[in-house]
């Protein structure tokens, strides 16, 4: 798309102010002049070529534009004889700059809003600025609008007319049209005339829309009176409040590119989503909030930054007002649409309105995206995010995960409710199902190597953080060697349990023979643990037993006091009751004592509780430990049955998830 601004014109009835440049030069504002504030709506929208037609004073004009310094390449074609012709021929002068490519044309004196311009570009179709507000004028232009398209322009229209504002965009077909009798006019020697009565003569031709601007800024200015309106009218105009959000914590041309468009429209307000909101829905921020915001505030063009706490624009629209929301148009589908929804029904309550650009679907930001990606599952990356997330989030939910494809299931998963998105924040490598995956006891029968194969595989194709279900650590001399291991593979914890001997899965409480781990051996465990490790952010957390051995809340406490002293980095209460009035008394007394120390908890049994409420009392982290397998292996018996009963697939195919399904959880590379 190129630009057609149109600086032939004497402006004479400017008086003095045209009596040492061209009338496009004119002050409109502290910052601008009419064609300098032009221009630079031009470049904030993208395009990048702009033909300029010059008559009186080219050589200022010529001087003025190349000072401005923008990233605008301009073709001056000047008309040889504008002081007796009209701005038909000034085109047809710059005709051959002219052909096949779709246009924005403008008069050069005329002052537009950014959002008047940007309705322009973002018509599907050719169009005409006119105003359904604005009386007819005696002596300017007006349009013979029929069925909402452009029938006539000019001045002697007064039927079926709107004031009109010669501002176009015009598709190449309809351009090709009018151009062409621009020639013949001229060639004609009819160059005393409008462009429009060329195009008037093949209108029917064309396909240009009227594009009704109300009460907003569009004006020509052709008198000293008409300047000190307009300039009155821009002043407002450049009052108005916007606003758009971001998450970027990676900024590419894509972005300056809509900041550029969002602040032509008026005072620029970015709204950076917190760190906890960009983690629910795409993946943990790179930089934190803070550097985020600092990066925002330093692009030009960014009035003021400020923190969004949720996906929705709720709070935040309520309090600010503004009179545009920006965004890409990527959002009218899939899951953000119930967002905009929201954000289109907020604005109606007050007056605001939507500006939706095209979003960019260039490859490019793909791959800076998937570097970002990479970058999160480098070791050194990954183990400190628990920490961040505890920092970050009053409570941090674990899914477990035993192979690649359960990990991508925690990866991946996200529901969206209330303007919100919910994902898991980590991974829990149990010990149960990383054995029953390999149809295994639960009895530290599966080793350490083979545990850290699996951890391997999830790694491989995930970014979340990692807890490791380390049972009972094994020997201290063994003990220390996994953490450094666990350490180099990027593992953000290990939670050890206080037992010691043939360990038996939990669950089964005191109907097997499991015999819990003395207060001192276990805090030297975890001490050597603490000494071992290389890392500021790798946790160690101890698990206690005392509940699910029915040793009494007194020893679990006095177990959870020790194991703190003796350095472990949170704390995991388990319990296999129904009610969770054991875990809510061993959390509110061990936070009488302890305010900061992580606490875990597994809700397999006691399983009615919410987030919410553990997040309430006190609680950091909820593993949900078993989950998956205990979906998944119900699943498969059921789809293998019904293939022996039937003797063929098809009765299956009901509870197998289609072919295409299961290859979008798996990324390409
Ligand atoms: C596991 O998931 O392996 C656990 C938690 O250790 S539990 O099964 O509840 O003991
Ligand atoms: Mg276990």
């Amino acid at each position: 798309m190129k630009a057609l601004i149109l600086n032939s014109g004497m402006g004479k009835r400017m008086g003095v102010l045209t009596s040492e440049h061209p009338k496009c030069m004119t002050e409109i504002s502290e910052t601008d002049t009419i064609l300098s504030r032009q221009l630079k709506l031009i470049a904030a929208s993208g395009i990048k070529e702009v033909v300029m037609t010059t008559g009186a004073f080219d050589e200022v004009l010529v001087n003025y534009c190349n000072s401005l310094d923008l990233p605008l390449h301009i073709t001056f074609v000047k008309n040889p004889v504008y002081s007796e012709t009209n701005y038909i021929y000034s085109i047809y002068c710059a005709r051959e700059e002219l052909r096949d490519t779709q246009i924005v044309m403008m008069h050069g004196d005329l002052v537009f809003e950014g959002k008047v311009f940007c309705d322009v570009l973002n018509s599907e179709t050719s169009c005409m600025t006119v105003s359904s507000t604005v009386p007819l004028p005696e002596k300017d232009f007006k349009a013979v609008v029929d069925d909402g398209k452009i029938k006539k322009v000019g001045i002697e229209f007064f039927d079926n007319a709107m004031t009109a504002q010669p501002l176009y965009k015009l598709s190449a077909e309809d351009w090709k049209v009018w151009l062409d009798n621009i020639e013949k006019f001229c060639e004609n020697k009819n160059t005393g005339v409008y462009a429009e009565n060329a195009l008037n003569e093949v209108s029917d031709q064309c396909n240009i829309r009227a594009l009704d601007v109300r009460h907003s800024l569009c004006n020509e200015i052709d008198t000293p009176e008409d300047l000190a309106v307009v300039s009155a009218k821009l002043k407002e105009a450049m009052e108005k409040t916007v606003y758009m959000c971001v998450s970027a914590d990676m900024i590419h041309s894509g972005h300056i590119a809509i900041i550029k468009k969002a602040a032509a429209l008026g005072k620029l307000t970015v709204g950076v989503l917190s760190d906890e909101a960009v983690a629910s829905y795409k993946r943990f921020p790179l930089m934190p909030f803070e550097e985020r915001k600092a990066l925002f505030e330093n692009i030009a063009g960014v009035d003021h930054v400020v923190e969004q706490k949720t996906l929705s624009y709720k709070d935040i629209l309520t309090e600010l007002k503004p009179d545009y929301v920006v965004h890409g148009d990527d959002w009218k589908e899939g899951f953000q649409k119930p967002i905009r929804d929201e954000v289109t029904s907020l604005l109606a309550t007050y007056g605001g309105q939507l500006v939706e650009f095209p979003y960019s679907k260039d490859d490019k930001y793909k791959e800076l995206e998937r570097a970002a990606k990479d970058q999160l599952s480098i070791p050194d990356v990954r183990r400190g995010r628990l920490r961040k997330l505890l920092a970050m989030k009053p409570l941090v939910t674990v899914m477990e995960a035993h192979s690649g494809i359960t990990g991508l299931i925690c990866e991946k998963t996200t529901v969206y409710q209330d303007g919100k998105a919910h994902q898991f924040d980590g991974m829990w490598v149990s010990s149960l199902c990383d054995s029953t995956a390999k149809g295994k006891p639960d009895i530290e029968l599966v080793d350490m190597s083979s545990r850290m194969r699996t951890i391997d595989d999830i790694m491989e194709v995930t970014t979340k953080p990692i807890i490791l279900d380390g049972d009972t650590g094994g020997l201290t001399e063994h003990f220390v060697y996994t953490v450094k291991t666990l350490e180099r593979m990027g593992v953000s914890a290990v939670i050890i349990e206080d037992k010691t001997g043939l360990k038996k899965n939990s669950l089964f409480g005191t109907e097997v023979q499991q015999t819990q781990d003395t207060i001192e051996n276990f805090s030297a465990k975890i001490a050597a643990g603490k000494k071992a490790q290389k890392t500021k952010e790798f946790m160690i957390i101890a698990r206690i037993e005392s509940l699910i051995l029915e040793r009494g809340m007194e020893d679990a406490l006095e177990r959870a006091f020790a194991f703190t002293k003796a350095g472990a980095d949170g704390i995991m209460i388990h319990s296999r009751k129904k009610d969770p009035a054991e875990i809510f008394e061993f959390v509110e007394k061990f936070r009488a004592v302890d305010k900061t120390t992580p606490i875990v908890v597994v809700p397999t049994s006691f399983n009615t509780v919410t987030e919410e409420e553990f997040a309430a009392r006190g609680v950091n982290i909820v593993i949900y430990a078993n989950q998956l397998t205990r979906s998944g292996f119900p699943a498969m018996q059921k789809a293998a049955t019904t293939i022996l009963e039937n003797h063929r697939a098809k009765e299956a195919d009901d509870m197998c998830m289609s072919i295409k399904e299961i290859l979008t959880l798996i990324p390409e590379e």
